[in-house]
């Protein structure tokens, strides 16, 4: 198996491996892109080829390839204890450190923790937990969850229903009962001419007008993105979470944020919810938590929510086989240390954050771009066929795909939903590579508007 050249490999996968989020028969014809290496920033494919990776994986690299100490501290503790689980009155140590290194990260009183192995599964958990809550006081019928259209929880059950992507929904009945969704803000396509203030001011209303007509004594929960990735990088206007907050306490609703794409770091606060300055009751986090080295998930709850839980809910009758995973929190705590160690966070608040921004807004300025927006470490090219009109092409999709393909042409890995290019680079990226990032982008584009026929666009 060691000496099968690219293409064999490429047979194999066609022939055995159902991709997510795929066409395969398509994929099958066309080869997977196998890739062997990583470092820093850069990947290496199959073919040789080195790519500066823009998207960090997907979303979650945060410190970057090939750091050894990650790969030590989870070879030391397989060797030492490679597993036990946390039921039966159970843990180990490196579990006990993540949960009280989690509570004192993350902000307010999130401070406690139940363990998944992805983002979807902790929002599975974060469902019957919620439910389980407002049961045991007597409010059963407190049980709808409010998402919001176009929102992104994951891919199980609950976490496609939660989350509001139509494609999804039409595939095995989804969603499940009492879960309802609101439109998000999202100012280039639906903000028309209103500012930003009364722009999130609007967008907020949206979920107060749903709880009354629901009932407030029927609603459970709001959950959302602070800034909704897969989508395509919709930032909300700044106010909008502070006004989501106010309504959620005027009716007695929790606030759930999914931070999984936001969280450690993404937006130069360590949480999302600090960047927007709103007090979310749960918190969901996966993706940069090991930095994707191993997989983890977790949901984080509020002081209220574990007296409840400790006081009247009896036993919780949910568990993974491999919640709280010694070797995923050791490695989790070493990722973290570095985060912390380095000043990764800090340096991209202060320092590649708005050196980033700067050439973003550059990239905003060529004629295939409507719009150029980024929160922190994360943004997205809005790419349309006339630069002065908020308007889509009338195909979308089709340019987004071929600009991402010019890219990787390029040597750069950007993520196209519809014509969203999408931005969320390891959080270790320099300023050399930021200014790489933005010449291969610039050419990119311009070779896109070639392809298009758009002319001549500068060089
Ligand atoms: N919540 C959010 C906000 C996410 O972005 C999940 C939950 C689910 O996490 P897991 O670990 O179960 O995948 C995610 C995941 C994309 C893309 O195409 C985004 C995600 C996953 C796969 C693809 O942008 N985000």
């Amino acid at each position: 198996m060691d000496h099968l050249d690219t293409r064999q490999l490429q047979q194999l996968d066609a022939d055995h491996h159902l991709h997510p989020f795929n066409d395969n028969a398509a994929l099958a014809k066309k080869g997977t892109r196998i890739l062997t290496r990583g470092e820093g920033c850069y990947v290496w494919d199959a073919d040789g080829n080195k790519l500066l990776d823009a998207f960090a994986g997907l979303w979650c690299v945060n410190v970057g390839y090939g750091r050894k100490e990650l790969g030590r501290v989870a070879a030391k503790q397989m060797d030492q204890l490679a597993y036990y689980n946390s039921f039966f009155s159970c843990t180990t140590e490196p579990t006990i450190m993540l949960s009280a290194k989690l509570a004192e990260l993350t902000p307010y009183d999130l401070n406690h923790v139940f363990y998944s192995n992805s983002g979807s599964e902790a929002n599975d958990t974060i469902l019957r937990m919620v439910r389980h809550f407002w049961a045991v006081q007597d409010q059963p019928g407190k049980s709808i969850f409010i998402g919001r259209n176009n929102g992104y929880h994951g891919s199980t059950v609950a976490g496609a229903s939660l989350g509001g992507m139509k494609g999804m929904h039409k595939q095995g009945g989804l969603p499940i009962p009492d879960i309802v969704h609101i439109d998000p803000p999202f100012w280039f396509a639906d903000g028309g001419d209103m500012g930003e203030e009364e722009y999130g001011r609007v967008c907020a209303k949206r979920l107060e007008d749903k709880i009354l007509e629901l009932g407030p004594d029927r609603v459970a929960a709001f959950i959302g993105e602070p800034i909704m990735g897969a989508i395509g990088v919709w930032i909300p206007p700044a106010n909008y979470w502070r006004e989501i907050e106010k309504i959620c306490r005027k009716y007695d609703v929790l606030l759930v944020a999914d931070e999984v794409i936001c969280g450690f770091g993404r937006t130069g606060e360590w949480f999302a919810s600090q960047y927007y300055d709103f007090r979310p009751d749960i918190m969901t986090l996966a993706k940069g938590i090991t930095s994707g080295y191993i997989p983890l998930g977790a949901v984080m709850f509020n002081d209220r929510v574990a007296k409840v839980l400790a006081e009247q809910g009896g036993e919780l009758a949910h568990g993974y086989t491999y919640s709280g995973h010694p070797v995923c929190a050791a490695v989790a705590l070493e990722n973290i240390r570095i985060l912390q160690d380095e000043k990764i966070v800090e340096t991209c608040k202060n320092d590649t954050g708005p050196y980033l921004a700067s050439r973003w807004a550059e990239l905003g300025a060529h004629p295939l771009v409507g719009q150029a927006r980024i929160a922190g470490m994360v943004g997205a090219l809005e790419l349309v066929p006339n630069k002065p009109e908020r308007r889509y092409f009338d195909d979308r999709g089709k340019v987004g795909v071929l600009c991402r393909d010019i890219a990787l042409r390029n040597g750069l890995i950007l993520r196209a939903t519809y014509d969203s290019m999408l931005l969320s680079p390891p959080l270790v990226i320099s300023r050399a590579q930021v200014d790489e990032l933005f010449e291969k982008a610039w050419k990119s584009l311009n070779e896109t508007a070639r392809e298009l026929g758009m002319g001549s666009v500068g060089s």
